[in-house]
């Protein structure tokens, strides 16, 4: 699967349920900058058959290797992230799993079935990110109660495999020289900005700024109905060189741990 391919068909599925991102892009490209991406997401749980190395391994077999590692305690996350070995204009990726042995037999056992529920055979495709929900139609109700004990695993049920996000390299856009100018951008052109620990998360002196629009939302067809679910968001990410010169190419746990509530419904006040 060529790197070009399979990026295209990740932002076509992403913007295909987030049309915000879409709208974005073309508003600041009509202000006359190149929109370059600094990152991707994927969320998964992890089992074995969907774990952090199964989704990373065809980005693996593009060349990328893994860098950091980050814990979400009170999220129950733990995350990676990845970067191509040679290309440095290969987006970063970012990938987290939800930790299931610290939840509760119950909720365990509701993730553990839904896994079981689906064709084996999908979870061994180098193309299982493309595949957006790969189990049955929901059910709310597993819904509602995947959601009293954590809006990740909620949000993982209905939205399956994908990109949750795409995020935009502000150091390479042409008009704006910080990320507060883009956020003002923004939010003049009727965005909403996730504002849960600030609206710009980090520090020159962490080396990294990000801002992310809240999650769109989309109509899902559960078991018991429709109801509209948050599905992705934008992000916005500004960074500062390190003591060798070089932009810092990490990430930083306790913005990443906001960045994360862009899909919250809570947030989002539906
Ligand atoms: C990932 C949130 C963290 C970042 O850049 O720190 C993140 C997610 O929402 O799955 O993207
Ligand atoms: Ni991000």
């Amino acid at each position: 699967m060529s790197p070009t391919y399979f990026f295209n068909e990740l932002w076509n599925q992403y913007t295909a349920k987030t049309p915000s991102a879409e709208k974005i892009k073309s508003i600041l490209e009509a202000e006359g900058n190149k929109v370059y991406n600094d990152h991707i997401a994927i969320r998964t749980f992890n089992d074995p058959r969907v774990h952090i190395d199964v989704i990373a391994k065809p980005f693996i077999a593009m060349g990328y290797e893994p860098k950091g590692e980050y814990h979400f305690e009170a999220k129950k996350l733990f995350a990676k992230h990845f970067e191509h070995k040679n290309d440095t204009n290969a987006p970063k990726i970012f990938i987290s799993q939800l930790l299931l042995e610290e939840f509760s037999e119950e909720i365990r056992k509701t993730i553990i079935d839904i896994l079981d529920q689906t064709d084996q055979s999908v979870f061994k495709q180098d193309d299982l990110i493309l595949k957006g929900r790969v189990w049955n139609k929901p059910s709310l109700k597993i819904y509602q109660n995947l959601l009293s004990v954590s809006e990740y695993a909620a949000w993982m049920y209905v939205n399956g495999f994908c990109s949750n996000h795409f995020t935009i390299d502000v150091n390479k856009l042409k008009t704006f020289e910080n990320l507060s100018q883009v956020n003002d951008f923004l939010k003049s052109n009727g965005f909403t900005m996730n504002s849960s620990g600030g609206e710009i998360k980090g520090s020159p002196t962490l080396l990294l700024e990000q801002s992310s629009i809240l999650a769109d939302a989309v109509e899902i067809e559960f078991e018991e109905g429709y109801k509209e679910i948050t599905s992705c968001y934008y992000e916005f990410a500004f960074r500062y060189p390190n003591a060798d010169g070089n932009l810092y190419s990490g990430f930083i746990a306790g913005s990443a741990d906001k960045i994360f509530e862009s899909t919250d419904m809570v947030l989002q006040d539906r």
